[in-house]
């Protein structure tokens, strides 16, 4: 039996599906007592240290959980499990952590993109169980603003490189924790959970690859659109410019969940699910999606986004829903991240007008609640050309590709509710101002190279990537492997995203990775 400490903030069901999935079962903490009373404890975290904090102390869980760890029993921290454990953070200046380790969380101060998302490998410095069978050159998955800070060096685990080196787990005595996530790191991730479960002898992984440094992998993204067909029935669609349907009938190329299973098994590095519908409907109504997440969450063990309909709402009942609550339901529901699409645009609009932020946008609420990596901006946007720069007032860029009337420049229009309507911001701007309101990446859509299997708009990529430090993910038009290597090649974005040519198989994950192989850092598929 393992002992459960949740919170309430974001995706903890991942980490519960993986550990029954091991065969162990699971009890939540509802009270102090029931924390003094665990063999074992877990304890995940996401979201806001201050946030954290919090609400352990209105839980009455801030000395429980002190007197497990000062009597030295079994625990496993994850994320914010780990900075909890010391004196305080960068994040909250003046909120004290539960103080059991010595030393500080602070944020990254590095040349690259913060947070630092993605797959990344680490250096054991010390024999562990938890780290017993693994070769060393495993990848697992972070997605992290801040980074601990320990004063006694006895008590690193492992190190990872991220502009700097930085102490990616700890280990003091039977405490264990972890910046990476192994509840969202494939089959690696449970194999490291299952060494907690069972103890295994503490190892070292193999000597040949530890003294490596570590590169973050380019993080290769399958995208489910997923809507009602004609019948009622949820599919996975997709669409030609964003055309979904096909002789009048919405294009049908599976079901949800069997094909986030697939993608996984085939070494997915995420999976996205965009309800592209989700404008129109009622989201929190739309339970099949909510259904769609759960089914998926429990055997897909990497990281879940889910966008649509993330915005405010009033039900038929005049019922008003928040965009907090909304997503809230997703994340408990299994996603990790949230995407805003429309509403981003419409924010973002007021945001320039008023000049000022209010603190109560979609964007910037969820991130307050369940921290800025868990709040993609999904941008739609579609080219304009004009002859000359002067011609708008908008971010413009000579384009190799004019436009039908010979114009050499061109700007990227957005739009909302799935390409209908054209709005006067252009992307650039857009995922500025979406940074600055305390988005954590960018899903970087183009109208024009959707499902035509052309190629990424690398002007389009060059442009918004050269505008944010946050992390951006191309998407649109993939139509080989060699596209993936040109969109890591020309340009620096962290991840690229695609649907058709996975969802007809015309090119399998597997097949990319291999064609990176060798030529960009990724994490290698393949059975443990
Ligand atoms: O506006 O917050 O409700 O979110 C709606 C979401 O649904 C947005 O993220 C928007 O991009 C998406 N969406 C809306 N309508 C469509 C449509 O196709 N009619 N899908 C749509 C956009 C997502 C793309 C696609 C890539 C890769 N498709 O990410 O997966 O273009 O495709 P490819 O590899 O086949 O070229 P809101």
């Amino acid at each position: 039996m393992i002992t459960f400490l949740d919170y309430g903030a974001g995706n903890v069901r991942s980490v519960i599906n993986a550990i029954e999935k091991l065969g162990e079962s699971v009890r939540i903490v509802r009270s102090g007592e029931d924390l003094l009373a665990a063999e074992r404890l877990i304890f995940p975290g996401v979201g806001h240290f201050a946030n954290m904090i919090r609400t352990l102390e209105e839980k009455g869980l801030i000395e429980p959980l002190r007197a497990y760890l000062r009597a030295g029993r079994p625990f496993l921290g994850i994320c914010l499990g780990l900075q909890a454990l010391f004196e305080g953070s960068e994040e909250a200046p003046g909120v004290p952590g539960l103080g059991i380790i010595a030393g500080r969380v602070r944020r990254f101060h590095v040349d690259l993109a913060v947070p630092h998302i993605g797959w990344n490998g680490f250096r054991a410095l010390q024999p562990s169980a938890i780290l017993s069978g693994l070769r060393g050159d495993e990848k697992f998955y972070f997605v992290h603003s801040y980074h601990v800070v320990p004063r006694d060096e006895s008590v690193v685990l492992t190190r990872t490189d991220y502009g700097i080196p930085f102490v990616s787990s700890i280990q003091q005595g039977n405490i264990i924790a972890t910046q990476f996530h192994p509840e969202k790191s494939g089959e690696d991730g449970l194999w490291i959970l299952r060494n907690f479960l069972e103890s295994a002898r503490p190892a070292l992984p193999e000597l040949s690859t530890r003294s490596a440094s570590t590169q973050l992998a380019k993080r290769i993204i399958a995208c489910l659109d997923v809507r009602s067909d004609d019948r009622g029935d949820l599919v996975v669609t997709k669409g030609d410019r964003y055309d979904v349907r096909e002789k009048g009938t919405v294009r049908n190329l599976g079901k949800p969940v069997e094909l986030a299973r697939r993608y996984y098994e085939d070494g997915a590095d995420e999976i996205t699910f965009l309800n592209i519908t989700g404008f129109r409907d009622f989201p929190l109504e739309d339970m099949p999606m909510l259904e769609v997440l759960r089914q998926t969450s429990l055997n897909v063990f990497v990281p879940l986004t889910i966008g649509g309909g993330i915005r405010d709402y009033t039900d038929e009942n005049g019922r008003r829903y928040s965009s907090l609550e909304v997503a809230s339901e997703y994340f408990r529901s299994g996603a990790d991240k949230v995407s805003i699409g429309s509403d981003a645009v419409l924010i973002v609009e007021a945001y320039l007008k008023a000049r000022r932020k209010t603190g109560r946008s979609a964007i910037e609420e969820i991130a307050r609640v369940y921290g800025s990596q868990a709040v993609v901006i999904s941008i739609d946007p579609r080219r304009v050309y004009v002859r000359s720069p002067e011609d708008v007032q908008h971010h413009v860029i000579e384009t190799a590709t004019p436009g039908p009337g010979g114009e050499r420049y061109c700007w990227y229009q957005c739009t909302i509710k799935g390409g209908r309507e054209g709005r006067d911001v252009d992307a650039v701007t857009l995922a500025r101002a979406a940074e600055e309101l305390g988005a954590g990446e960018i899903l970087l859509n183009c109208i024009d190279r959707d499902g035509t299997h052309l190629g990424f708009d690398i002007e389009l990529i060059n442009a918004v990537k050269g505008a944010v430090t946050i992390p951006v993910i191309a998407s649109s038009g993939a139509g080989s492997a060699e596209h993936f290597l040109e969109v890591f090649t020309r340009t620096k974005v962290e991840s690229a995203l695609a649907a058709g040519i996975f969802h007809r198989e015309d090119v399998p994950i597997a097949a990319v990775k291999r064609h990176l192989q060798g030529k960009v850092e990724i994490r290698g598929v393949g059975p443990r």
